[in-house]
Formats: C-alpha cells, structure tokens, sequence
C-alpha cells in the first residue's frame, strides 16, 4: 500500500503524499560530488550510479516516492541522435531531424536494447526501496522529444518545429508515429521492471495553441495514454507548464492525474479540467529556492488549495532549481508530513 499511489487512483489519505521533480540532482551537495567524476550521460547509463543518484534525495528526506535518475533525451540516443549534455548549454543533438527522410532514418530498437541501463537501475533501486516507497518511470511526450530532436538543442521558440508541422506536415506525422512507439514502449518497459507509477512530460507544449495542439500533437498523446493503460496497471500521470489554455483539451487525456505548474491556482485548473481528477502541484521552485518564512507561508496555501481537489500529490511547479537550499526542501516535505487531513 501506498499514500502516492492510492491518491494518484483518486483516494485521499491522511495527509498529501510529497514527492518534487527534479528531486535528484544538482541543489545537493552529494548529487555534484559524484558528478565531478563523471558526466551526465555516463551517470545515467551507469545502473548503480543512477541507482545512487535516484537514492540520495530519499535518504536524507522522507519522500513519498523516487523517480528513477534518467533523462527525457537518453531514449533518442538508440534511435541514431547523437546526444551530449554541454556544459552551460544544455543537450545538443548534432544530428538534428529537418526532413522526411531524416524521420525515416530513425530507428526503434527495443527498449531492453535501447535503454537497458535504465531499466537495469530500475530494478536496482526497487530492489533497495522494498514496497514501502514505489519508484516512478517516466518519458517524454512525443511533441516535446519532436521539439528537442528537429531543434537539436533546448527549443527555445519552436522555429523549427512548428515550421515542419506545417510545411511538411506528413514528415511531423510521421515522427509523431514513431515517438508513440517510443513513447509507449518506454513507458510499459519501466513499469514491468517494477516502477509503480509513470508520469508523462511535455515540458514545451506550452507554446502551442490550442488549434495547433488539436489538429498537430492530440491524436497521438491520445494514443500514447490509451495504449500505456492498455499494456501497464499503474497510474499515468501527464505533465506539461504553461498549458492553462490548453486545459480543456488536455481533459480528454486517459490520464489518472495532471500535474498542474504554479500558473494557475489548483481549484482553477480543477474547473478548467472539466472533472474530477487527481492534481499534483504546484509551488513554485522559484520560491522554494527563498527565504523559509515564504516558503512556509506559500506551501499552506498550496496545501489548503489541494484540500479542496478530489485528491493531491503535494509536488512543485516545475523541477527543483539548482540554488535551492536543502534545507528548505527538508523543512518543506517535514511541513507536508506533519498536515493531517
Ligand atoms: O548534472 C547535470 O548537469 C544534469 C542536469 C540534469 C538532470 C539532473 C539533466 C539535463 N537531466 C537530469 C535528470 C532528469 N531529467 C530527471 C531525473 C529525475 C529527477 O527528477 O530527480 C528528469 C525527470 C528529467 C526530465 C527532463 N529532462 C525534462 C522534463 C522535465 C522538465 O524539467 O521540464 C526535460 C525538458 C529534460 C531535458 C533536460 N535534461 C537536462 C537539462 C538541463 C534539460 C533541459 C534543457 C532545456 O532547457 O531544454
């Protein structure tokens, strides 16, 4: 049994379970150490030093799940992008997908040929964590794998990509064909290596339109939600920032929870939603890097604001940003632990 799953199905436990993205990674001391040794990459394709990195936020905060230590980016390497994570810059993908036959280049390797070292780190930490805390998988929608792939580095306004949607529109369906697969096989692989939940990201969907996101992005993040639930009994839930336009549409998604950014009050998104839904959200991490008194004062506001959702998974915004003290994080999840429904 846990509180983070049965409030991702919708039953509200004693108290909001707490997990932040980005709760591995630079803002702790112990996570820049190990990563002096090695790079990005090389820590994500290592299964016990992904194991480490996806451990060390749980064992000095008493976090409601683990998310195992991967990147968005990492599966496109097996379909023939070469990927770095440059220092300062972000990824850059030096072969970037401009055309139809670029799309067509790419490959679908099985996930156990693909992404092996994620699915082995999988199976390291669930065998660390037990059943008391359940790990979360994760990919990226296909709309924002297609924004970094035809970019080939951090999208920025979208030139590129929304160019291609338009102008060779059966190129953009094409890759959307393909990131489905990804997508879908990703995510039905984590969760048979023993991840209990999966959540969805499409970080940069918030540049679309709603009639864009309609006729360019919808049928296929469609797809990917049906088919996981089809293939995986665990909760879905789907991610993006800056989508309060696009809540109505993003409604129709099989997903069993939405994550909601710092945009938008929950019980507003809730309304735009449409239904009842579970929420996870939304403080920003822009404060949570702050001075405590606000934090505190911001974090009962967000809590008070779940009380009155069908169910809440206390989370931030967005990820946890890398100036963000560790006490505050300390003092934030001690401050969810404490409320009693
Ligand atoms: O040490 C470093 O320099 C690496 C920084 C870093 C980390 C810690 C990157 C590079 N990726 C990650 C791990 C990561 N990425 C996790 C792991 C688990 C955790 O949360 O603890 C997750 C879930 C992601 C997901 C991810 N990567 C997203 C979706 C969520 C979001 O933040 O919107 C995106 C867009 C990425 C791409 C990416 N990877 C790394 C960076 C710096 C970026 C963003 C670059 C950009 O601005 O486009």
């Amino acid at each position: 049994m846990s509180l983070f799953i049965d409030t991702l199905r919708g039953k509200r436990g004693p108290r909001p379970p707490v997990w932040l993205m980005r709760q591995a990674g630079r803002y702790l001391p112990e996570y820049r150490a190990l990563r002096e040794k090695s790079s990005m990459l090389e820590m994500v394709m290592t299964p016990e030093l992904a194991c480490e990195v996806t451990l060390q936020p749980l064992r000095r905060f008493p976090l409601d799940a683990a998310i195992i230590f991967a990147d968005i980016l990492t599966p496109l390497i097996g379909m023939g992008s070469r990927l770095e994570f440059k220092k300062g810059e972000g990824p850059v993908i030096e072969n970037p997908v401009r055309s139809a036959a670029d799309v067509a280049k790419l490959r679908l390797p099985a996930p156990a040929e693909n992404v092996q070292y994620t699915l082995d780190a999988i199976r390291l930490v669930v065998g660390e964590l037990g059943e008391k805390t359940p790990l979360i998988g994760f990919s990226g929608a296909p709309f924002t794998l297609s924004c970094y792939l035809i970019e080939g580095q951090s999208p920025g306004d979208l030139e590129r990509t929304k160019a291609m949607m338009v102008a060779d529109p059966a190129a953009w369906h094409a890759l959307q064909e393909k990131l489905v697969t990804l997508c879908v096989e990703y995510l039905v692989a984590q969760a048979e290596a023993g991840c209990r939940s999966l959540q969805v990201f499409d970080s940069w969907l918030g540049h679309l339109g709603p009639r864009e996101y309609e006729r360019f992005v919808e049928p296929y993040l469609v797809k990917v939600f049906h088919e996981v639930r089809k293939r995986a009994d665990v909760p879905v839930v789907f991610f993006a920032t800056g989508v309060t336009g696009l809540f109505p549409q993003l409604a129709r998604l099989d997903a069993h929870a939405f994550g909601v950014d710092w945009r938008v009050s929950l019980p507003q998104a809730l309304r735009l939603l449409g239904r009842e839904v579970p929420l996870q959200g939304n403080l920003d991490p822009q404060i949570l890097a702050g001075p405590w008194e606000y934090v505190e004062r911001a974090a009962r506001e967000v809590l008070a604001e779940g009380a009155s959702v069908p169910a809440h998974v206390f989370n931030l915004g967005h990820g946890v940003l890398p100036h963000t003290p560790p006490e505050n994080v300390q003092r934030l999840v001690d401050l969810v632990h404490r409320r009693s429904a």
